[in-house]
Order: structure tokens, then C-alpha cells, then sequence
């Protein structure tokens, strides 16, 4: 793509990974501090850690990578950037940057150990508040830069499909700006009065289901880049072509109507919505798990149809046509395999009786890892290992190809434990979020002490995956040999029909979206103010 809008993606890049640096510094602190064994140093809480490792790594390293990768997807995709939509990416990058060290600054100086799941009742200092209203500022900016690329192209080119990858971008930008309506409603008039002194008292309830509007879509932002890189990168990689362009649309669509209005399958145990509704929303949580079963299949599809071009017989001969030894590959596909016990465990979540199992147990923190932590991000590093080469002009050697996958299996094998303890400890009872303690040296909290120590084997391993990353994007960003590294964009197969119209329908599927989230949400909304404790009653939101 071209070099000013490189310099633009890089940009964003060189912040996800010093975010992946200090959040995964914090994370080894963490499973340290909770085997017991190690406490921190210098008063520092373990709120504090889990904190910045929450904020940098869930917010930070995937808002900013996630927004450099659709910029250079558009470009790739659209055609070069124009100066006004290059100039509007710098812009939100440096809001965000701002907000970033605003909120990073007040989260060390222990002003703001709120985690990264910040709703009330916990406070935080204004400015922590603050500094995450600009990043979302900032993120909002970027994606009108990307709509607005989409809508130049489509002037140009009537009645022509959007470009895959960029129509795609813009679903998730116009995801994210539904969704975050949430949580900047919560921060600006909850959050920010309430932190100030302006007001004494928030109405809890209200904050938590507005964080949750937002908090559920946003794992779907941080999905669907990932899903991009499956349906139309991976193809390419591998030397095949996409199994069907309209599939991969419906998905996208899918999504976008559906990651909203479903924020209560992390309230199921929460007082204060009546049990419709929540069952309303579970259903609504078992229509979201549909386009990721499509895009499963697809995957199986595409895989199958590449191997079976290169003579693979028998039912699983296909396997091993596979480019196991090109990391472009390899790396998203450990993410693609974790997602398969990740999603069994979001459905075992969202159903309502088991939730009751596994709710606020470290079962849950065991799923996260398994889903954003490694299906997620491993496909993030995958893009990464071609993208910053094709950005610096750089090309990614035999070498470096090698240590990405010993770097996707490291992470694999640290996952393996540290999830699976997880997810063990969790079923045992395991509280999440919480600092080492025997609880008197109950015999419960004893049994969970060997996961515990299972966790930090798991999250040094980690650790050790996260310093082979770093040491590779900055060989591929500073010193590996100049050349030309692809930026691999896959056709669709010739079986696959012409995408339709409708997909490009925005009316039809906003309007959608809008009236699903109406009636998903209004009447429990009114319920909770309505039913809003003394001195958090009527209109007013806190
Ligand atoms: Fe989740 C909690 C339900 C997906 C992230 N989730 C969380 C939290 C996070 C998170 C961060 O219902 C914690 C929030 C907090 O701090 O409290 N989750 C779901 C469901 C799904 C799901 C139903 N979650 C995700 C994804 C995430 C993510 C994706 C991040 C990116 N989750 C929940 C619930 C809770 C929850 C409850 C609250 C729990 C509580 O009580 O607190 C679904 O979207 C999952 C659908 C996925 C599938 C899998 C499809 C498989 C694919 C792989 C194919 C493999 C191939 C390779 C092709 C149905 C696509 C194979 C090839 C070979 C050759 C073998």
C-alpha cells in the first residue's frame, strides 16, 4: 500500500506492541502474585496490575491495531487513501494516544484501579475517565475516516460490490459506533459527574447494563478483524481461493445485528431484570454463535477444497496439503483451533442455569484467554508477521518465519496450561479477579492452590511467546532485509454466486440493528430507573 498511509498503519502498529510489552509484563506479575509464591513490590496493588494489564491489552493493543489494520485493508482494497481520510486517521491516532496516556498515567498512580470492566459502584479520578473518552473520541474519528473511504468508492464505482475487505471494515466501524454509544453514555453522564463530585450517587444498575451494551459487541470489534484475516487472507495464504464472497457478507451482517442487544448474558446473575428479558437475550446470544459456526464451515471449505485441488484423497487427506511451515498460516490457525474449546465455553457461559456455575469463577477469565488472548490475537500476530514487513518495505526471512511459529506453538503450550487451570479452578469454584488468599486456609481455597500454580507455569511460558513477538515485529520493523512482502487478498472461488445488493443495504440492516436493540433494552431500562434505589430515582441517571 501506499507509503504515507504505511506510515499512517505503522503508526497505530508500533502502539499495539509496546501495549503488548507493558500488558504482558503485568500479566507474568499476575499469575506470579496469584500462585502465591511471589508478592509485589513497593506497595503496588494487584488491582493496580490487573488493571493496566485489562486497560492495555483488551482496550489499548486492540483498539489501536485493530484500526491500523482496517486502514490498511481499505488501502489495499479502495486504493489509496485520499489526503483528507489519511489526515483524519492521524487525528483519531493522536486522540487516542492522548486518552491512552491520560488514563495510563492515573491508572499508576493508583487513581484508577477500577479494572478494565470500569463501571461502577468502584471510582475512578476524573481523569482516568477523561483519557478513555478521548480514546473512543479518537476511535469514532478514525472510523468515519474509514465510512467515508467506503463511501468515495462506492461513487466511483456504481453499482459495483464494495471491496470485500473493505466492506468489512466498515461493518465493524459501524459496529463500533453503535455499541460504544454505551459506554460513553455511562462515562459522560454517570461516570464523569459522579467522579468530579458533581453528583453523589450513580444508579449502578444502569452503569453496569450500559457497560455491557457496549461490553459485549466489543469482543465481536476485536473478532471480526480476525475474521477478515480467515476468509479472505488465510485463502490466499495457503495458495487457494475463498470459499464464497456472500457467505463471508452474511456473517459481517450477522454480527452486526446481533452482538448488541445480548449484553445480558453477563448480567444473568444480576438483580434488577426481570428473567424475560434476560431470556430474551440469551436467545439473542445463541443467534450470535450462528455466523461463527458459518464461519467455521467455511474454513473447513476452504481448507478441503485446497487440499483436495492438490490431489489430497481420503476424508482428512486435505490435512496435510496444509503450508504448515509458512507462519502466515500456521500462527492464525492455533488461534482458529483454541476458538473451537473458546466457543464451546461462550455457549456453556450463555446458558443461563450454567452460567450460575461458572459466573465471576475464574472459569470465566480461562474462556478470555482461550478467545481473545489466543484466537484473536494469534491471528493479530499472523497479520502482523506479513503486514509490518509489507509496510517497511521489509520481507519476512526464512529465519524469522520460523521463530513466528515456534512463537504461535510457545503461546499454544503457555495457553494450555494457563487456560485449562483456568478453567478447572473455575469449575472448583476459583473466584476471578482476585489477589492470592487461603481464606484461613479453607480447605476449598487449598484445592485451588495447584491450578493456581499451574497458572503461572502457563503465564511464564507466555511471557516467553510474547518476548519471541517482540523481538520478531522489531526485526520486521527495523532490520530485516529490504524487498516486498505481500499483502495476500484472496478471490472467491469460481462455484461462489456474485455477492448481492442487499449486503450493502445499510438502512435496512442499521434500522434492524436499531429495533433489535429497542426491544432487547427499553423496557428494562425503564424497569431499572424506575425501580432505582432512594437517592438515585427518576429521570436522572445517577
Ligand atoms: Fe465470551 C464472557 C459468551 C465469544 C470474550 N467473553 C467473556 C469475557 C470476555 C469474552 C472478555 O454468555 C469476560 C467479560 C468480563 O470481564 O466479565 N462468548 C460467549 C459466546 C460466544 C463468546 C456465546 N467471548 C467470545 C469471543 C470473545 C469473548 C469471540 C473475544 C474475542 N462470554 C460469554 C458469556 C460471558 C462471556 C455468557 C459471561 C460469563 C460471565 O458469567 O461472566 C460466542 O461468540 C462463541 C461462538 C463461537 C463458536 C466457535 C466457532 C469455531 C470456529 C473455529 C473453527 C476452527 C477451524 C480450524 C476452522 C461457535 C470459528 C479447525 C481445523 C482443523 C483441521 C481441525
Amino acid at each position: 500500500i501506499d507509503r504515507k498511509d504505511a506510515k499512517m498503519v505503522m503508526a497505530h502498529l508500533y502502539v499495539a506492541f509496546v501495549s503488548l510489552a507493558i500488558g504482558g509484563l503485568c500479566g507474568l506479575l499476575q499469575v506470579l502474585v496469584r500462585s502465591g509464591k511471589v508478592q509485589l513490590p513497593a506497595g503496588i496493588s494487584y488491582y493496580q496490575i490487573l488493571t493496566v494489564h485489562g486497560v492495555i491489552l483488551a482496550l489499548v493493543l486492540t483498539t489501536f491495531f485493530i484500526i491500523g489494520f482496517q486502514f490498511a485493508a481499505i488501502s489495499r482494497t479502495a486504493g489509496t487513501l485520499s489526503n483528507g481520510i489519511r489526515k483524519t486517521g492521524w487525528a483519531g491516532f493522536w486522540t487516542m494516544l492522548i486518552g491512552t496516556v491520560l488514563a495510563a498515567t492515573m491508572i499508576l498512580l493508583n487513581e484508577a484501579s477500577v479494572l478494565y470492566t470500569f463501571y461502577a459502584p468502584l471510582q475512578a479520578h476524573f481523569l482516568f475517565y477523561l483519557g478513555l473518552t478521548l480514546v473512543v473520541v479518537g476511535s469514532w474519528i478514525s472510523c468515519a475516516g474509514m465510512v467515508a473511504a467506503y463511501v468515495k468508492w462506492r461513487k466511483a464505482n456504481p453499482g459495483k460490490p464494495g471491496p470485500l475487505l473493505t466492506f468489512m471494515s466498515v461493518v465493524n466501524a459501524v459496529l463500533w459506533f453503535i455499541a460504544t454509544l454505551g459506554v460513553a453514555a455511562t462515562v459522560l453522564f454517570q461516570l464523569l459527574p459522579w467522579s468530579m463530585g458533581l453528583v453523589d450517587r450513580v444508579n449502578v444498575a444502569v452503569s453496569r447494563t450500559l457497560f455491557w451494551y457496549f461490553g459485549h459487541p466489543l469482543v465481536y470489534f476485536w473478532l471480526l478483524p480476525a475474521y477478515m484475516c480467515w476468509y479472505v487472507i488465510i485463502p490466499k495464504v495457503i495458495g487457494g481461493k475463498m470459499f464464497s464472497d456472500t457467505m463471508a457478507r452474511l456473517a459481517f451482517i450477522l454480527f452486526l445485528i446481533f452482538s448488541i442487544p445480548v449484553g445480558f448474558h453477563h448480567q444473568l446473575l444480576e438483580p434488577g431484570i426481570d428473567p424475560a428479558w434476560k431470556f430474551i437475550q440469551v436467545i439473542l446470544t445463541f443467534m450470535v454463535a450462528i455466523p461463527s459456526l458459518m464461519t467455521a464451515f467455511a474454513m473447513f471449505a476452504t481448507f478441503e477444497l485446497y487440499g483436495r485441488s492438490q490431489g489430497a484423497k481420503g476424508l482428512f487427506g486435505w490435512v496435510k496439503k496444509l503450508p504448515w511451515n509458512d507462519a502466515r498460516f500456521t500462527v492464525p490457525f492455533i488461534g482458529m483451533l483454541a476458538f473451537i474449546p473458546g466457543g464451546i465455553g461462550g455457549l456453556i457461559n450463555a446458558s443461563h442455569q450454567l452460567n450460575a456455575v461458572i459466573h465471576n469463577t475464574i472459569w470465566v477469565t480461562g474462556h478470555f484467554h482461550l478467545t481473545i488472548a489466543t484466537t484473536v490475537i494469534l491471528t493479530y500476530f499472523g497479520v502482523a508477521y506479513w503486514l509490518v514487513p509489507h509496510l517497511t518495505g521489509r520481507v519476512l526471512t526464512k529465519k524469522m518465519n520460523r521463530l513466528a511459529i515456534i512463537q504461535g506453538v510457545t503461546w499454544a503450550v503457555g495457553m494450555t496450561f494457563m487456560s485449562g487451570a483456568m478453567h478447572a479452578e473455575g469449575l472448583l469454584g476459583g473466584p476471578r479477579r482476585s489477589a492470592f488468599s487461603t481464606y484461613g486456609d479453607a480447605p476449598q481455597a487449598l484445592e485451588w492452590i495447584p491450578y493456581q500454580i499451574a497458572q503461572a507455569v502457563g503465564g511464564a511460558i507466555l511471557f516467553l511467546s510474547i518476548i519471541l513477538c517482540l523481538i520478531i515485529f522489531i526485526n520486521l520493523a527495523f532490520f530485516a532485509p529490504k524487498g516486498e512482502e505481500e499483502f495476500p487478498v484472496s478471490e472467491a472461488s469460481e462455484h461462489a454466486a456474485q455477492p448481492s445488493p442487499v449486503f450493502e443495504n445499510w438502512k435496512l440492516w442499521v434500522g434492524i440493528t436499531a429495533a433489535l436493540i429497542l426491544f432487547a433494552y427499553t423496557i428494562p431500562f425503564i424497569d431499572m430507573i424506575q425501580n432505582a434505589p432512594p437517592g438515585a430515582k427518576g429521570f436522572k441517571l445517577w
